[in-house]
């Protein structure tokens, strides 16, 4: 038996951990998340309908690509995707939270805005592989529903929209430009940070034809990484750049996410906080409320995700274990990203742990 993995092209989650899987080197067998195997398979193992699932040659059932690629890390020996020196590292976990839990913005934004009827084909398609073109598109339009109801929720609407197209048109640029220097964010080797970027960049922004459309035209560079990353040529292979660099191109990214995604997170904390107060012993829900989130200017709502400050503590955690002179390293590179202080004085009062397949405080 080899190890299974659950998934689908369309998703975005799937698609970082594929791109890592195949970068890696481990033999796996992907089978697509029709509705049978969700019923049958992910459901009674992890609880609720969700991809990627890998079930590992041991038996052993992983859920959450954080820990999928963790369970590789630690068992593939190798070139890791985690960098050993302080400020990459930092850099990685900082843009794989930007990647994962903020750039699903524009990535649901683009895909239900400009290519919804083609998704419901495509859904349909991985839900019922057998089935005529016609059903799928009944069965598609059913269940790619469900996820297009998560616009309004995610702070995508009509106010908001002009403001997610311009941020995300200023990043593709601000990528562009990087990757016209750099294979990956840090150097010929793609890190943590760089399977963060391809969730949302690859199956939305990229694949969904419309999108796909854009990208290309705007960042030409962007599509040719998104290429890189998933179309992997040699495993295993390239270097993070000498010295503990991190590149001046990634400084205007990093400041996007301070601006964006920081100020976010920490009113996500405090309403977590305050709800993990009044709720003792409660399960932790995936949303505690819905707060404020300002891009280019506009204010939208949006849900505030407990999950999302799990992943903001992997940096966290990284940053405030540092020695002194990492630290002092990282803070001299950090003064020269505008809002990082929002980092580095993130109030988390209730951290988390993420154990079978649920979040529960620490
Ligand atoms: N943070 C998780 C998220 C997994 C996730 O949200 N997957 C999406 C598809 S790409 C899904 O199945 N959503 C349905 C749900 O969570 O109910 C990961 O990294 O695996």
């Amino acid at each position: 038996m080899t190890h299974k993995f659950y998934g689908g092209p369309l998703s975005l989650y799937s698609g970082k951990a594929r791109a890592y899987l195949d970068w890696k080197g481990v033999d796996y067998e992907e089978i697509l998340s029709a509705t049978e195997v969700y019923k049958t398979i992910i459901v009674p193992k992890v609880g609720r309908p969700v991809i990627p699932v890998m079930v590992t040659e041991e038996g052993e059932t992983l859920q959450d690509t954080t820990l999928i690629i963790d369970h590789f890390e630690a068992k593939i020996g190798g070139p890791s995707v985690y960098p050993d020196t302080p400020k990459q590292r930092l850099v990685a976990l900082l843009m794989e939270v930007f990647g994962d839990e903020w750039l699903v913005i524009p990535a649901m934004h683009y895909r239900w805005n400009y290519n919804e009827e083609w998704v419901y084909g495509e859904f349909g398609a991985v839900a019922a592989p057998d089935a005529s073109k016609e059903e799928q598109l009944a069965i598609g339009r059913e269940r790619g529903q469900t996820f297009k109801g998560f616009c309004p929720i995610l702070g995508i609407d009509d106010q908001t929209i002009p403001a997610i197209e311009a941020s995300y048109e200023a990043l593709l640029a601000d990528l562009d430009r990087h990757f016209a220097q750099y294979d990956y964010l840090l150097g010929s080797r793609p890190s943590i940070g760089d399977y963060g970027l391809i969730g949302p960049l690859y199956a939305h922004l990229y694949r969904d034809p419309a999108s796909g459309e854009i990208m290309k035209r705007l960042a030409p560079r962007v599509a040719a990484w998104v290429e890189r990353m998933v179309d992997v040529q040699q495993p295993l292979s390239g270097e993070f750049l000498p010295g503990d660099e991190v590149p001046q191109t990634l400084v205007p990214v990093l400041e996007r996410m301070m601006a964006e995604q920081m100020p976010f997170l920490q009113k996500t904390a405090g309403i977590f906080a305050a709800w993990a107060e009044a709720n003792p012993e409660t399960e932790i829900p995936r949303a505690v409320g819905m707060t404020d989130f300002t891009v280019e200017g506009v204010t939208g709502q949006r849900i505030a995700p407990p999950f999302s400050l799990w992943m903001l503590q992997r940096p966290l955690d990284h940053y405030r274990e540092m020695e002194a002179a990492d630290k002092s390293a990282a803070d001299e590179f950090l003064s020269t990203i505008n809002g990082a202080s929002a980092f580095q004085n993130f109030a988390m009062e209730q951290p988390l742990a993420f154990r079978n397949f649920k979040l529960i405080l620490q």
